[in-house]
């Protein structure tokens, strides 16, 4: 894996602009499948930053998704709530996951269900305008936003 990545990084360096590696690799992706009438879902993945530079991820779309909001989950009193956010923002060379009970990627206005063994393509775009596309297959997840009661 070592190996590969200085590779890529070794590309990167001798190629020109037009071929330049993508900022962010993706893995790990996931939608969480809905039961029937839920239109709202939520992807997952990490997002590692393949470059020496902050990368931002301004928004994220998908064509089955009426509406998609970048998400965080914050702890208000006792009770964890989710929060639309402006832009997710990854370090240098780190890996920012978005799981549940934390940053995620909010689906509205599902056109029908998520079902399990789907692939759900999802595009991001950075600040820069660069577009970032990736499969997130469909898995049953816990809610992980609502667990947090005693
Ligand atoms: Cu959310």
């Amino acid at each position: 894996m070592r190996t590969l990545v200085s590779s890529i990084a070794l590309m990167t360096l001798y190629a020109s602009h037009a071929f330049a590696a993508p900022s962010l690799s993706i893995s790990d992706a996931y939608a969480r499948a809905t039961p029937p009438n839920v239109t709202t879902s939520a992807v997952f993945a990490k997002l590692h930053n393949t470059t020496d530079k902050e990368v931002v991820v301004a928004s994220a779309k998908t064509e089955r998704a009426g509406a998609v909001e970048l998400h965080t989950v914050e702890q208000q009193g006792d009770v964890m709530k989710m929060r639309q956010v402006e832009s997710f923002t990854i370090a240098s060379e780190a890996t920012f996951a978005l799981k549940p009970g934390a940053e995620h990627i909010m689906l509205f206005n599902l056109d029908a269900p998520l079902k399990m063994g789907e692939q759900l393509s999802v595009e991001l775009t950075l600040l820069t305008g660069e577009k970032i596309n990736f499969d997130a297959p469909v898995k049953k997840v816990m809610q992980g936003m609502k667990h947090h009661h005693h």
